[in-house]
């Protein structure tokens, strides 16, 4: 049943009760006709959420993925997978879950520090240490307690012991925070990823103050490259402007919820812009991203901060958002389902509920495709299987598995 039938067969607006026969459209019957064509995109557009296990999702260049649930969360933020295929999800509340690979069993992972609930704070990102198989180390992001309620994001390094039934944390060590605490509850960011050399790269966000981003003796509003233990490469970009610089990246940013490496080990990450303007960047050593002295978008207030352009000796944006997406959770594909989108980026959409894909080539990228979610998308993840896992967004929200339609 599609729009064709709607067109070239007028009965078809009747079939459901009227027994009225026409032969031309005339008003009641084209709004009757539209009304159908819009239930159908509405019905397109929703199927991901539909009670049966398995769904279709048409993206806006034709691709078509099928979707099936596996489990649902409470507050689910991000995800990874164990070289066994569970998976390990956290729930920004403080829970951290080790889930069977067919989603049906989970245990509660016991020793995860206390968390900062509240706002966009709480517990944040888990990977893997590179050498996970033989050293079982785990990496947690999360939102800790300051003094005079202030709060700052953390990463915490434990191995990960598991026996039947049972997961805990043992040998907690915070190796690194956010300087200094600042009241508020929100972009925090601390999104975490290894480069292939092994070096630990955090987003700290600027925590909704705006200026830190551009100062040198804070750390908020930067990318962050560390050791695996915590301790400072000697090879680190800016060596000139304290202790605390030596620890950055990059610089000028705003709130960073995805993080990835693309397969010739270059860094990509995302952030969120103030009204619109959200940026998809490849991320340079040294480099000033710009917040929140220029942005593709403008402050909450109407107030007009200068476009990028204004200014090209900071780093502008690959890819821009006006209207926003909301950018969360990163990956660059590297599997082998679908072949036609190796080393295309993928994140999730907040406001947007979506996924949208990105091509990249060389420095260049732009949005390719997008597929209508219909929730906010929270995370996503490359399984084993090259399949595309999701996490939505908010209470109940799914862990849902995209596959190819064969
Ligand atoms: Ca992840
Ligand atoms: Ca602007």
């Amino acid at each position: 049943m599609g729009m064709g039938g709607c067109i070239s067969s007028p009965e078809f607006l009747f079939s459901s009760g009227s027994v009225q026969k026409v032969r031309t459209m005339n008003t009641y019957q084209r709004v009757r006709c539209l009304v159908s064509v819009f239930m159908l995109l509405f019905m397109s557009v929703n199927l991901a959420n539909a009670d049966s296990v398995s769904a279709k999702v048409k993206g806006s260049a034709g691709s078509v993925l099928l979707v099936k649930e596996y489990a649902s969360f409470n507050e689910p933020w991000a995800m990874t997978f164990l070289p066994d295929r569970r998976l390990l999800i956290t729930e920004k509340s403080g829970n951290l879950f080790l889930v069977s690979a067919d989603g049906a069993s989970r245990i509660s992972v016991t020793g995860v520090p206390r968390v900062a609930y509240g706002g966009q704070g709480g517990l944040g990102d888990v990977v893997l240490h590179p050498h996970y198989k033989t050293n079982h180390r785990i990496y947690l992001s999360y939102a800790e307690e300051g003094e005079n309620g202030t709060r700052g994001a953390a990463v915490v390094m434990a191995s990960l012991e598991t026996s039947q039934g049972r997961a805990e944390l043992r040998n907690a060590t915070v190796i690194w925070r956010q300087e200094p605490k600042v009241k508020g509850y929100g972009h925090y960011s601390h999104r975490l990823a290894f480069s292939a050399d092994g070096k630990l790269f955090i987003t700290s966000g600027e925590r909704q103050k705006q200026k830190p981003a551009q100062d040198l003796t804070q750390n908020l509003g930067k990318i962050i490259r560390i050791n695996d233990d915590g301790t400072v490469p000697a090879d680190n970009p800016i060596q000139d402007q304290g202790e605390l610089a030596k620890t950055f990246w990059s610089l000028g940013h705003r709130n960073m919820l995805g993080i990835a490496f693309d397969q010739s080990d270059r860094l990509w990450t995302h952030e969120m812009g103030p009204k619109h303007g959200d940026e998809f960047n490849l991320i340079k050593a040294g480099d000033n991203y710009g917040w929140p002295v220029v942005s593709w978008g403008n402050q909450y207030s109407g107030v007009d901060i200068p476009d990028h352009n204004t200014r090209p000796d900071f780093h502008a944006p690959a890819v821009y958002w006006v209207p926003t997406v909301a950018p969360a959770g990163l990956i660059i594909y590297s599997g082998s389902l679908f072949p036609e989108w190796k080393g295309d980026a993928f994140l999730g959409g907040l406001a947007s509920r979506s996924l949208v894909r990105i091509e990249i080539s060389g420095d260049k990228a732009w949005e390719a495709e997008r597929f209508a979610m219909g929730k906010r998308i929270r995370e996503v993840e490359q399984g084993p299987d090259g399949a595309i896992w999701v996490l939505e967004d908010k209470k109940g929200g799914r862990l849902l598995k995209l596959t190819k339609d064969r």
